[in-house]
Order: C-alpha cells, then structure tokens, then sequence
C-alpha cells in the first residue's frame, strides 16, 4: 500500500516536471519556427511559383514534371539542383537571407527568384 502511494507521487512528480518542461519552451522566443519545406513546380518550361519568398532555414523541392530536363541554377552560382530529369525532386535548403535569381541551365530564358529573409 506504501509502495503503492510511493509510486504514485514518483509518477505525479515526473508529470509536473514535463509540464514546467513545456512551459519552458513555450514560453521561449519564437525565433525558432519549425523550418518548412516549399513546393515549386516546373511545368511547361516554366517555374511556379516564378517568384516564392521563405525563411532562413527553409527548404525548397523543385519537381520536373515536363518530358525535357530541366535545372534550377542560381544566377551567381551559389547554388544547383543539378538535372532534373521527368518527376525527379530536389530539395535545397536556405540559410543566408538575399534574394536569389534563377534560371534552368539547359533553357535559359526559365527565369525565376527566390527571396530568403531572416
Ligand atoms: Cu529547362
């Protein structure tokens, strides 16, 4: 009956610990928003959205849906999906604000931009 009753307050203890645990964090800066990932699809030689803004830490995935290959390569370099052959993704993700221009490396004239801010 004792043990029975030990074990009880042991538990009851261990429950409030989590409950300051997440008041704790609730009660944090909400600097720290869960990353999200962002769809742009490339479909008729075209990037949709043409123009997306995310936050530092985000992700994007670039899905090829048109027969031809197709890349999204940033302007300075920076960085490249590679090829994107016929539904293949890629994902990448973002952690210096600015604001990217893109463009497909195997048809130049598909532009778009990516806006990182902090
Ligand atoms: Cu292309």
């Amino acid at each position: 009956m004792l043990v029975k009753r030990t074990y009880t307050r042991r538990q009851a203890g261990a429950l409030l610990g989590a409950g300051f645990a997440a008041l704790f964090l609730s009660g944090a800066p909400r600097a720290g928003e869960a990353p999200r990932t962002h769809k742009i699809d490339i479909r008729k030689f075209k990037f949709a959205p043409a123009a997306l803004i995310i936050k530092a830490g985000d992700s994007v995935e670039w899905t090829n849906h048109d027969i031809a290959p197709h890349t999204a390569t940033d302007e300075e370099g920076d960085w490249d999906t590679g090829t994107l052959s016929r539904s293949q993704s890629a994902t990448l993700t973002f952690k210096t604000p600015g604001t990217y221009s893109y463009f497909c490396a195997f048809h130049p004239q598909m532009t778009a931009t990516l806006t990182v801010e902090a």
